[in-house]
């Protein structure tokens, strides 16, 4: 075989060395018996799947500050900055910037993306750009686009005729805002929508639902039903779902009961979403995270997304995937032991659930070899360390390496 890595430590906390060969891990074993052209042994370092980042905008990733800083730190004035910036944009410059932050991902141990593509937007360069990335990228990186209507699919005429397109084009995945619509009617209806339109082009569905504090933005229900009843199920992703911190328990009760039934993939963004929601309250003020430990306790898929690297809804974000799931451990009291075993499997295991990625993902033999390196000993010690990831092993080849800093005491 081409590599055996030795001596690694599985997230489970087993010890086992791992052979690769073309592309696959051929052997996982304690003490394998066997030789390679290459040999590295890990001294007991941490070896997991990659990160899986799940809800990303890579269209505006790096355009913090342009033409203006958010100063509100609302949605709604990111999404006003945005509008504005988005005039400008060119194939080269959602290209460059979009391939420049997978790299900042990447190097970081994330080998699969979920990026929403902003298609309200009438020459659908975004979409257009962020389609070529995904092919451009494929050797390395897999990733996925969405259909991402971020002015309403009926907040202007042309929008319908624009998710077609896309859809058209091969978006990989059906996006919506019910929240943002005009009128709650709207909401409903574009749901219903969306619905109609992935089984039309057999896509995947992942809407921005309920992100807002408003506890009135009921349309996670709406998404949950026509999950029940279009047998769609696992397809399906209610990606932020803020407003769900914000209903009373007895309607949350009702609602977890549902979505239990429907068995919908669910994604927090912590990070975003801690600085965006309860910008209206004064104080108590609300954290503007969703139900992640009350999902997690139901059984139900939830993963975790950065949404932003240095856009109008956040000047922060460096692809760290730790650093989201150490942000959830805090915000959503995941701090048992347990619980923060959960929040690692939160940014590997169940993002690659919600994107679908079946037997293309995981750390077992047979396997495409996609595995990480980090410099710990266990999912809850790089947690708590933000550990480096110190090698990045696609499709079997090294891809990219950082040497952890060096302290030395005077
Ligand atoms: N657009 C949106 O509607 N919500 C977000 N959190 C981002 C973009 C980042
Ligand atoms: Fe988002």
């Amino acid at each position: 075989m081409e590599l055996i890595l030795r001596d690694c430590r599985l997230p489970s906390g087993e010890a086992v060395d791992i052979g690769l060969d073309q592309g696959i891990i051929c052997a996982l074993a304690p003490q394998l018996v066997a030789s390679a052209h290459q040999e590295l042994n890990l001294g007991g370092k941490l070896v997991s799947a990659p990160f899986v980042e799940s809800h990303i905008h890579l269209d505006s990733a790096l355009t913090a500050g342009q033409p203006r800083w958010n100063q509100s730190g609302t949605l709604f004035e990111g999404i006003e900055i945005w509008r504005d910036r988005k005039q400008s944009l060119t194939l080269d410059d959602v290209k460059e910037r979009a391939i420049a932050t997978l790299k900042l991902q990447a190097q970081q141990g994330v080998l699969f993306v979920r990026s929403h593509a902003d298609v309200s937007e009438p020459n659908l360069v975004a979409l257009q750009a962020l389609l070529e990335v995904r092919d451009a990228v494929r050797d390395w990186i897999t990733v996925q686009v969405v259909a991402f209507p971020q002015d309403g699919l009926y907040g202007s005429p042309g929008n319908l005729e624009l998710m077609e397109k896309a859809l058209n084009l091969g978006a990989d995945a059906v996006g919506g805002i019910p929240h943002y619509e005009m009128t709650r009617e709207d909401g409903v209806q574009s749901v219903h929508h969306i619905f109609e339109l992935a089984q039309r082009y057999d896509r995947l569905i992942d809407i921005h639902c309920d992100e807002i504090d408003d506890d009135q933005s009921r349309f996670l229900e709406v998404v949950a039903a026509n999950a029940v009843r279009s047998g769609l199920g696992a397809r399906v992703t209610a990606s932020h779902t803020t407003a769900f911190a914000s209903y009373n328990n007895a309607y949350a009760f009702k609602l977890m009961g549902l979505l239990g039934r429907s068995n919908i993939n669910f994604i927090a963004n912590p990070l975003i979403n801690i600085t965006l929601q309860g910008r209206t309250d004064t104080y108590p003020k609300r954290r503007g995270v969703t139900r992640v430990k009350e999902l997690w306790q139901q059984g139900l898929n939830v993963s975790l997304g950065h949404d932003c690297v240095q856009d109008p809804w956040y000047s922060l974000g460096d692809g760290s995937m730790l650093g989201v799931a150490a942000m959830a451990i805090h915000v959503c009291q995941m701090t048992g032991q347990d619980e923060i075993a959960a929040c690692y499997d939160m940014i590997t295991a169940n993002g690659a659930k919600t994107l679908a990625l079946g037997d293309a993902y995981g750390l077992e033999v047979g396997k495409p070899a996609n595995l990480i390196v980090l410099d710990a000993t266990s999912p809850y010690d790089a947690l708590r360390r933000t550990a480096t990831v110190t090698h990045v092993f696609s499709r079997g080849k090294l891809l990219v390496e950082t040497r952890p800093a060096a302290v030395r005491w005077a």
